[in-house]
């Protein structure tokens, strides 16, 4: 068997590999164990030359060789922080509303994908594997094909796609869907996503093979984490200050498709409606700024300030805060074990492609004594974590209810709850994730 070519927008370091933190990195470093690995991608850096194409720097770690390219700040600006993240990713998530399109950032974004296959293919061997990984890169298969790669190139889009109408609102979109057929493989996280991606593909009259490869978490190794964790400093500072109150807890980059603002109402809504739970729970949300330079992220984090001060000022007791709203990231075995000790996982993205937070709660909880977890219905986990409490993110009141259905849920049911979830946690896996979609794309007939 041939290389694994892994391409990404951003290389994980070789440390990041070896110690696999997100799912995405924990699914391939598992499937790249012993396979002689080529990962490509952004450097990183911004510091690229207009005029000449970059030279890719090259590191070998073990069987795995990272080759690397700078962008221009021209580049980066167009390509990752307009066209991906500005236009791709609103759309995406059902937000058309928020899109700020520009024809030259679809430009440019077309001209990166171009670079990235102009300097990928003259690396890559007849029986190498390609496997291209989500949305700043649906170009990059037909981009390969025009430099005259033959190989197998899968794509893996980890964000929601959206039904038809809605993606080809968005200018250019029909260029998108006709690239993809660049692919032997299109993976999706959801049946719907799948749906509505092939649906999209008929309409402009493009034949490529979708299917829905849901992504997972290595649980095993999570909940070793959270129980590790527990006898640690920060463990011990928690216990103290919730001073024997249930903790309600949400996790999250700072993103407007996760919903935190709305959280924030409902569990404002728990306190106004439920008062049985004034001074009872305490609500932490950690949430680490993300894209902090695109403005609309700029814009949520004022909101979220605002909310979380108001929401204090009005509830607050002398001897109680009822919300703790912390945006700087958190060591990972630290928040395992938060995770652990939280009786509610609150987790209500509006739109989410999966939500490795709400698999990594259910992993982390004590057999003996799970806590709960509330989900949005329009998280891609939601068909294969039934079992948790179902909300509408959009209705403040349900998040309520849920919350307070959940905080006074008997034992013996947050164990029926907790065990369906958990085996459905141990059914799909990050590792079993990657190795279902690599043995499918190897079953695809070759070009
Ligand atoms: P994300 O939008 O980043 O990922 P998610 O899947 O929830 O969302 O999280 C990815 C990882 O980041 C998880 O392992 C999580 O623990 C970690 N993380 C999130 N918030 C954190 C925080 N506050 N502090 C520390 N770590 C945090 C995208 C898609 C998702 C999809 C994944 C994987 O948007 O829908 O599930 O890719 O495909």
């Amino acid at each position: 068997m041939g290389r694994l070519v892994v391409v990404s927008n951003r290389v994980p370091s070789p440390r990041e590999v070896t110690q696999a933190a997100g799912g995405l990195t924990v699914g391939l470093a598992d499937a790249i164990k012993g396979q002689p690995t080529l990962w490509f991608g952004w450097s990183g850096s911004t510091q690229g030359r207009d005029g000449a194409d970059p030279e890719p720097g090259i590191v070998r770690k073990g069987t795995v060789t990272f080759a690397t390219i700078d962008l221009t700040a021209r580049q980066h600006k167009g390509f990752y922080q307009g066209f991906s993240n500005a236009i791709l990713w609103p759309v995406c998530h059902y937000r058309v509303g928020l899109m700020q399109y520009s024809r030259d950032e679809l430009e440019v974004y077309l001209e990166v994908n171009a670079l990235f296959a102009r300097i990928l293919a003259p690396l890559l061997e007849p029986d190498d594997t390609v496997w291209v990984q989500d949305y700043q890169l649906f170009p990059l298969g037909a981009a390969l094909r025009r430099e005259g790669v033959k190989t197998r190139i899968g794509f893996f889009l980890h964000i929601p796609f959206p039904p038809e109408q809605l993606f080809r609102a968005l200018p250019g979109a029909d260029l998108l869907l006709t690239d993809l057929s660049g692919y032997d493989l299109i993976g999706v996280q959801t049946a719907q996503d799948a749906g509505n991606l092939r649906g999209a593909l008929q309409a402009v009259g493009v034949d490529a093979t979708v299917g829905a490869f849901p992504i997972g978490i290595d649980p095993d190794g999570f909940a070793r984490q959270a129980v590790r964790g527990e006898a640690s400093k920060e463990m011990g500072r928690l216990t103290q200050a919730l001073a024997g109150r249930a903790l309600i807890l949400g996790v999250d980059r700072l993103d407007y498709s996760k919903g935190i603002p709305e959280r924030f109402l409902g569990f404002e809504r728990l306190l106004k409606r439920f008062p049985a739970h004034r001074g009872k729970v305490s609500f932490l949300q950690v949430a680490p700024v993300s894209r902090g330079d695109v403005a609309e992220y700029k814009s949520l984090r004022r909101q979220l300030d605002e909310l979380a001060g108001r929401i204090n000022g009005e509830w607050a007791e002398i001897d109680w805060i009822p919300l703790r709203y912390i945006t700087r990231p958190m060591p990972r075995k630290v928040l395992a074990s938060v995770h652990r000790r939280a009786t509610v996982g609150l987790v209500t993205p509006l739109r989410d492609g999966m939500n490795l937070v709400a698999k990594e709660y259910v992993a982390a909880q004590n057999p003996d004594d799970p806590g709960v977890l509330v989900l949005s219905k329009f998280a891609g986990a939601a068909p294969e974590l039934s079992d948790a409490v179902m909300v509408n993110p959009l209705d403040p009141d349900e998040i309520a209810e849920a919350l307070d259905l959940a905080l006074s849920m008997p034992r013996k049911e947050r164990i029926r709850r907790w065990e369906a979830m958990n085996e459905a946690v141990h059914r799909v896996t990050a590792a079993s994730w990657a190795r279902d979609f690599l043995a499918a794309l190897a079953a695809m007939p070759a070009r």
